[in-house]
């Protein structure tokens, strides 16, 4: 099913060729300031009611950690309209669906505040979220059935801690902690999102990735929206809120259920096709 909203392809090809190298690419100003601002209000507000009563912010949805330097909440569609809004972004979206390609699904959504920690606790956390050998090529690009868009929502310099990644490991199918170790032995290998607020990390599930570390003293903020073909099944605790899901349009609830489930609609692109307009 296309949406005129959801343009396609929507990665330029410098884009698309930076994101098959590397695994990653950033696109800057994806969201406004202003949607920014609103997300971070948000974000900020449930922390401050969890701290003040214990509450979480609604049913169906839950806090993975709620520690001063590390505070999570998961499964957003229902708990604001700026959360709705940023999972069901057009061109986000649009970009999804070229790198997976198809029709996607939510598979979970996350807003995290992360702060300066103590220094036992700098370290990586590398990790990826998708076996190599899920992933596939089509004329000559890679494909990967789960990716994310992860939006910083402050300004990251380089003592910031913003994502840092392997490097063009999303396609290398070996154990994930030889990777790492090689890694580590050779930082240039490690490269750490800098960039302004509002900018999007968008990377395969394939590529090792971590939270970086902060130096700098101040609060990180970010949301991500974990996003894969329509079979597949949300992560566990990420199923939608049932009524919230149901009372939208259908191409909405689609995306929240993964109700399309076997009817993808697989669109492939060439690297030489132009961006379209969205
Ligand atoms: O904090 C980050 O930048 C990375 C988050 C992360 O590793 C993840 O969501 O899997």
């Amino acid at each position: 099913m296309s949406d005129p909203k959801k343009p396609f392809p929507a990665l330029s090809p410098a884009q698309r060729l930076y994101l098959d190298v590397h695994g990653y690419v950033v696109i800057e100003e994806a969201l406004t300031s202003s949607e920014v601002a609103r997300l971070c209000d948000k974000l900020y507000e449930i922390e401050r009611v969890y701290r003040q009563t214990g509450a979480l912010p609604d049913t169906h949805c839950h806090f993975s950690s709620t520690a001063e330097d590390f505070f999570r909440v998961d499964n957003l569609p229902h708990l604001a309209p700026c959360f709705f809004e940023y999972l069901t972004h057009p061109r986000l979206l649009g970009m999804v669906e070229e790198i997976t390609g198809g029709n996607v699904r939510l598979e979970q959504s996350d807003a995290h505040i992360r702060r300066p920690t103590s220094p036992e606790k700098q370290r990586y956390g590398f990790h990826r979220g998708m076996d190599v050998g899920m992933s596939y090529v089509k004329n000559g690009l890679y494909y990967c059935p789960f990716v994310k868009t992860l939006t910083n929502l402050t300004d990251l310099g380089p003592d910031d801690g913003g994502t840092a990644v392997i490097d063009g490991s999303h396609k290398l199918d070996v154990e994930a902690q030889a990777i790492i170790d090689a890694a580590m032995a050779d930082p240039r290998m490690i490269h750490q999102v800098v960039a302004p607020a509002g900018s999007t990390l968008l990377f395969f599930e394939s590529l090792i990735h971590s939270s970086g570390i902060i130096r700098s003293g101040r609060d990180r903020l970010l949301i991500i929206g974990g996003y894969t073909p329509s079979m597949f099944q949300a992560w566990r605790g990420y199923d939608p809120h049932p009524d919230f899901a149901q009372a939208q349009e259908e191409a909405t609830r689609s995306l929240l259920t993964g109700d399309r489930k076997y009817h993808w609609d697989r669109r492939l692109r060439r690297l030489s096709d132009p961006v379209a307009e969205g």
